[in-house]
C-alpha cells in the first residue's frame, strides 16, 4: 500500500529473506558436519560451542536482514546497527568452521566422494563468507550493489556450501537408500567437474565488482568480457557435470550391493540395516548417536505396534505447499490445499487418537542441551518461538503503518472498546480453564479435565463470535477506496491470523476432550494436555498485545 510505503514491504521481505539463506545452509552444514566426523572417525570437535554457534546464527539471522536495504533510504542508525550485527554473524561461522577443521586435525581423512563434497562445500563457504564481510560494509556496500560481486557472494553462499552439502548427503545416504553401492569414481569425477566448474563461473566474479546486473550485453572497451568468458567456460563443465549424479544414481539401482555399514560410520541408522530404518522396538544393536559421541544404548523394550513411521506428517506438508501455491494461482488452488492439509492434520490426530502413531522418547541421540526436556515440549517450545517471529511481523508491521500514516482514527471510533474489553476479558478467563483443566488431570481428575476444556471451548466460541460481530460490522461499513482502508485492513489481517489461531485452538480442545473421555489422559500421562496449555497461553497473550495496540492506542 502507498501509505504504509514500499520500504514495509522490503522489510518485510528481506525479514523473511535473509534467514531463508540459513534455512537452506543450515541443514546442509549438519550433514558436512556428520560426513566429516565419519570419513575422519573422529567425533565432531568442540560438538557443544558448535551447537551454540547454531542458535547464535539463528539468533543474529533475524538482526542482519537490513543489509539487504542499505540504499533503499533507511536511516543512517539502522543501517550502522545492521553493519555491526551482520559483521557479527561471522564469529559464530567462524566457530563452525573451526569445529569442521578441528574434528580432521589428527584424524584419518578417507576422501570418498561424500567426503570430497563436504570439504568442497566448507571450501567454498569460506570464500562466500569472506566475501560477504565486504559486503557488510556500508561504506563498500554503497560501491558493490547489484554489481557481480554480490552475484559471486550469493552463490558462492547458497549454490556452493548448500548443494555440495547436500550432494555429499546424497552420495553418503545412496547407500541406505538403496542397498546398494553407486560408481565411486563416477562420484569423484561428478566432484572435480563441479568444484573446478562452479569455480570458474564465479571466482571470476568478484573481479566484476564493476558490472551491473541484470544487463544483456556491454561494450568491449568496458573489460569484462575475459572474466565472463571464463564464466561462460565453467558453466558448460558445471551444469552438465549433474547429469553424472542422475546417471549415477540411476546406475546405483543395478550396482553392487553394499555392506551394512559401508563407511564404518557410528550413527545409528547405519547400524541397523541397509534399507529403511526398522519402527523404534525392532532395533537390537548398542549403537552411537548421530554425531559420534559414542552415546550407546540397550535395546529398546517399547515392543507394541504403535510405530514412528507416519506419512500424515508429510501429507499435511504437502497440502501446506499447495495452499500456498494457490496465492499465485488462485483460490481453487488455495481450496484443494486446503484440503488436503486438513486430510493431513485429522489423520495425523486419528492415528494418534487410535494409538497407531507413537514418538517414544529414545536414551540415544544427540539431545545436548536439551536433555531434559522432553521432546513434544521442546517441539512446541520451538513452534511458539516460530509463531512469535510471526506475530511480531504482524505488529511490527502495524508499528511501521501506524507511524507512517496521517490521518489514523482515535481510539473508539474504528473499533468498539466495550466489545475489546469484553473480548479480553474472556480471553483472560479462557487462559485460567484451561490451566484449571491441566491441574485437574494433574490430580488424575478425568471428568475436572473434561469440565474445565469444555469450559474454555465455550470462552474460546463466544471469543470468536465476538471477533465475528467486530469484522462483520468493519467490511459491511467500508468504503472501497476509503483512507480508513490501512487501518482496517491491517486490524483485519493481525486479528484474522490470530482469530484463525484460535480456531484451531479449539479444534484442538475438541480432540483433547475426545481422547480424555476415552481414558487418554491420567495423572502420569497428560503432556498434549499441557503441551496445549503452552499454546493456549501464547494465543491469549499475544490478545493481549494486539488488543491495547488496537483498541486504546
Ligand atoms: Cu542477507
Amino acid at each position: 500500500s502507498s501509505a504504509g510505503g514500499s520500504i514495509l514491504w522490503d522489510h518485510v521481505w528481506w525479514f523473511f529473506g535473509h534467514p531463508e539463506v540459513y534455512i537452506v545452509l543450515l541443514p546442509a552444514f549438519g550433514i558436512v558436519a556428520g560426513i566429516i566426523a565419519t570419513f575422519s572417525g573422529r567425533p565432531v570437535y568442540a560438538r557443544k560451542p558448535l551447537f551454540a554457534a547454531v542458535g547464535i546464527v539463528v539468533l543474529l539471522s533475524y538482526m542482519v536482514y537490513g543489509h539487504h536495504m542499505f540504499l533503499t533510504g533507511i536511516s543512517l542508525t539502522e543501517r550502522e546497527v545492521f553493519t555491526i550485527n551482520t559483521e557479527m554473524i561471522s564469529i559464530p561461522f567462524g566457530v563452525l568452521m573451526l569445529s569442521f577443521i578441528g574434528t580432521m586435525y589428527k584424524g584419518a581423512v578417507k576422501l570418498t566422494t561424500p567426503m570430497l563434497f563436504a570439504l568442497g562445500s566448507v571450501v567454498i563457504f569460506v570464500i562466500g563468507g569472506l566475501s560477504g564481510v565486504f559486503n557488510s560494509s556500508l561504506a563498500l556496500d554503497i560501491a558493490l550493489r547489484g554489481t557481480y560481486f554480490v552475484v559471486a557472494h550469493f552463490h558462492y553462499v547458497m549454490v556452493g556450501a548448500s548443494e555440495f552439502g547436500l550432494f555429499a548427503g546424497i552420495y553418503y545416504w545412496l547407500p541406505k537408500m538403496t542397498g546398494r553401492m553407486y560408481n565411486e569414481t563416477l562420484g569423484k569425477t561428478h566432484f572435480i567437474l563441479s568444484f573446478v566448474g562452479f569455480n570458474l563461473i564465479f571466482f571470476p566474479m568478484f573481479f566484476l565488482e564493476d558490472m551491473p546486473r541484470r544487463i544483456v550485453t556491454y561494450a568491449a572497451s568496458t573489460g569484462w568480457g575475459p572474466a565472463n568468458f571464463v564464466a561462460t567456460v565453467g558453466a558448460f563443465i558445471f551444469i552438465p557435470s549433474q547429469l553424472l549424479l542422475v546417471y549415477n544414481m540411476g546406475m546405483t539401482l543395478r550396482g553392487p550391493r553394499a555392506p551394512m555399514n559401508p563407511w564404518n560410520s557410528t550413527d545409528r541408522e547405519w547400524v541397523s540395516g541397509p534399507s529403511m530404518p526398522h519402527p523404534v522396538g525392532a532395533s537390537s544393536h548398542g549403537i552411537g548417536n548421530g554425531l559420534g559421541n559414542g552415546v550407546s544404548h540397550a535395546a529398546s523394550e517399547s515392543a507394541h505396534e504403535a510405530s514412528p513411521l507416519s506419512t500424515r506428517p508429510i501429507i499435511l506438508c504437502l497440502g501446506f505447499a499447495v495452499s500456498m501455491a494457490g496465492l499465485a494461482f488462485g483460490l481453487p488452488v488455495i481450496i484443494i490445499g486446503l484440503v488436503i492439509l486438513a486430510g493431513g492434520v485429522f489423520g495425523w490426530a486419528w492415528d494418534d487418537y487410535r494409538g497407531r502413531f507413537r514418538l517414544p522418547e529414545e536414551e540415544e541421540g544427540e539431545r545436548w542441551p536439551f536433555s531434559k526436556v522432553p521432546k513434544d515440549k521442546l517441539a512446541m517450545w520451538t513452534f511458539l518461538g516460530s509463531e512469535a517471529v510471526l506475530f511480531g511481523v504482524l505488529l511490527g508491521s502495524y508499528a511501521f503503518i501506524r507511524v507512517n500514516f496521517p490521518y489514523w482514527p482515535t481510539p473508539g471510533v474504528l473499533h468498539d472498546i466495550n466489545f475489546g474489553t469484553i473480548d479480553t476479558l474472556i480471553v483472560i478467563t479462557s487462559s485460567l480453564t484451561a490451566y484449571l483443566g491441566l491441574q485437574s488431570i494433574k490430580a488424575g481428575n478425568r471428568r475436572g479435565l473434561i469440565g474445565w476444556l469444555g469450559a474454555t471451548l465455550l470462552l474460546g466460541i463466544i471469543s470468536l463470535g465476538v471477533k465475528g460481530t467486530e469484522w462483520y460490522g468493519l467490511i459491511t461499513n467500508l468504503v472501497p477506496g476509503s483512507p480508513i482502508g490501512l487501518p482496517v485492513s491491517s486490524y483485519l489481517v493481525t486479528t484474522g491470523i490470530h482469530g484463525a489461531h484460535v480456531l484451531a485452538g479449539l479444534l484442538i480442545m475438541i480432540y483433547l476432550m475426545k481422547r480424555a473421555a476415552t481414558g487418554g489422559f491420567s495423572a502420569e500421562h497428560y503432556g498434549s494436555v499441557e503441551n496445549f496449555n503452552l499454546y493456549w497461553s501464547f494465543v491469549n497473550c499475544v490478545w493481549l498485545v494486539v488488543f491495547p495496540l488496537f483498541y486504546l492506542l
